[in-house]
């Protein structure tokens, strides 16, 4: 087992992993910018050293200051948590050269996942389903309209870099395809350098349903259930529970089976994600894999009872994994709740300052992931995540009633914060009876929704 491990990240991921690290009796380092001298995970690691400047250009996201970090306190890997540097291939292969272990899977991986047509691709050689599509990468809007003829409209454009939403548009028929695709093209081409595109046909409704596995170096694989993280705001996860309310254990079967053939089908070590959209009559489609921990992990935790964390520590070490398929139980139902620093009545806009007073709710079944505290100063630089909350109960209905008063009993003072809107959806009807789609903050709280470009 590593004696020290260096955390290449900040806020409360960074907490959580130091947490872990420390049970395990591993001595932890953590890194910071100087806009994070009196941050959290800075007072609670072994070892702290500063990185770089406020911006995460010069910081967090300096592969060379954390790698020489690293060498300089004798770490003998690196977590890189979720952003930042998580699945970053040139990241992970320049700590494999500097003979420092990335607590995630190989940078050629990371690579083949990372470009979302080619991972299309693979899904369909390992026979994966994924969603009717184009194979070849478009360039031209001319020829790509043809392909859209193909498949059917109503039809979505995706950047081959892309991921996220970022570089997508819908193209309801053939009218107007061409200003789509050149619309994101140009975004993509912008926004990640590359602008070669695919389409596949746009599925209206769906859930967002990502399966959590887990993988050795021995080729064991394992998948700890199912996520529905369908609740979102322009691609940001708002709310996300487990399991999923329609999901029987017969889909989950299938659905499970296939997300553990997609690891197998690229060798993939680690924890990783396989996102599938399901559709309203429970076909399912392979989306994207993430090849990090994801911020929702606990709601995994909660429910398989497995701590994610220290699994990817041992694998990362070159132990088997701790628990066999047949030994994976999902029992109960958890939620959580992402608390921001925004405000939901202008636009959601991020609400930097000064925490000057915060009560956390506690109890059986609650958990809070967070690295604030009285008169911590919340940063501009960085995005605006503050808390999870997280709660545990038998049932699903136990769990809403859990979250309802946890948030009721949550304070953050000094800043704005989104708990409101949380407690909002949590107390709806819709959420209540489960009518959940990606369309649901559109279709249930449309006051929120003004000056959004929809997609
Ligand atoms: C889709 C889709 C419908 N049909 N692909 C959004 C982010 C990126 N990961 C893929 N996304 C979507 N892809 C097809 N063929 C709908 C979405 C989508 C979405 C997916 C998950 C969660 C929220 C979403 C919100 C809008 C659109």
């Amino acid at each position: 087992m590593f004696g020290k491990v260096l955390i290449a990240n900040r806020g409360e991921i960074a907490v959580r992993i130091i947490r872990a690290l420390r049970e395990m009796g591993i001595r932890s380092v953590a890194v910071y910018s100087e806009a994070d001298r009196d941050s959290l995970h800075v007072m609670l690691a072994d070892e702290a050293i500063c990185i770089g400047p406020a911006p995460s250009s010069e910081s967090y996201l300096n592969m060379s200051a954390i790698i020489s970090a690293a060498v300089a306190l004798r770490a003998e890997a690196i977590h890189p948590g979720f952003g930042f540097l998580s699945e970053n291939a040139k990241f992970a292969d320049l700590c494999r050269q500097c003979n420092i272990k990335f607590i995630g899977p190989s940078p050629e991986i990371i690579d083949k996942m990372g470009n979302k047509s080619e991972a299309r691709n693979t899904m369909v050689a390992a026979g994966v389903p994924v969603i009717p599509g184009t194979k070849e990468a478009l360039y031209d809007a001319e020829k790509a309209l043809m392909e859209a003829e193909r498949i059917g409209f109503p039809v979505i454009i995706k950047a081959s870099a892309g991921g996220g939403g970022r570089g997508m548009r819908v193209a309801e028929s053939a009218e107007g395809f061409k200003e789509a695709f050149n619309a994101a093209q140009l975004e993509a081409e912008k926004g990640f350098g590359d602008n070669s595109m695919y389409i596949e046909r746009y599925i209206k409704k769906p859930r967002h349903i990502e399966f959590q596995v887990m993988a050795d170096p021995f080729g064991n694989v394992v998948h700890l259930g199912e996520r529905d993280c369908s609740i979102q705001r322009r691609h940001q996860k708002v709310l996300e529970e487990s399991p999923c309310d329609v999901i029987d254990d017969e889909l989950r079967r299938k659905m499970g089976e296939t997300a553990v053939k997609a690891a197998k089908a690229v060798g993939y070590e680690n924890a990783g994600t396989i996102e599938f959209l399901l559709d309203e009559d429970k076909s399912f489609y392979f989306m994207e894999m993430n090849t990090r921990i994801q911020v929702e992990h606990p709601v995994t935790e909660f429910v398989s009872g497995v701590d994610l964390i220290k699994e990817q520590i041992r694998v990362a070490a070159g132990e088997k994994l701790s628990i066999k398929p047949e030994d994976v139980k999902i029992k109960g139902h958890a939620i959580e709740c992402r608390i921001n620093a925004e405000n939901p009545e202008k636009n959601f806009r991020p609400c930097p300052g000064r925490v000057t007073d915060i009560h956390l709710p506690g109890g059986n079944g609650i958990r809070v992931d967070t690295h604030i505290y009285t008169d911590y100063m919340v940063p501009p630089n960085y995005d605006s995540m503050l808390m999870k909350l997280i709660v545990y109960g038998k049932d699903r209905k136990e769990a809403i009633a859990k979250m309802r008063s946890a948030l009721g009993e949550l304070v953050v003072e000094g800043i704005d914060t989104n708990v409101d809107f949380e407690y909002d959806i949590i107390n709806s009807p819709a959420f209540e009876s489960g009518d959940i789609s990606t369309d649901f903050i559109p279709k249930y709280f449309p006051e929120y929704v003004k000056g959004s470009k929809g997609l």
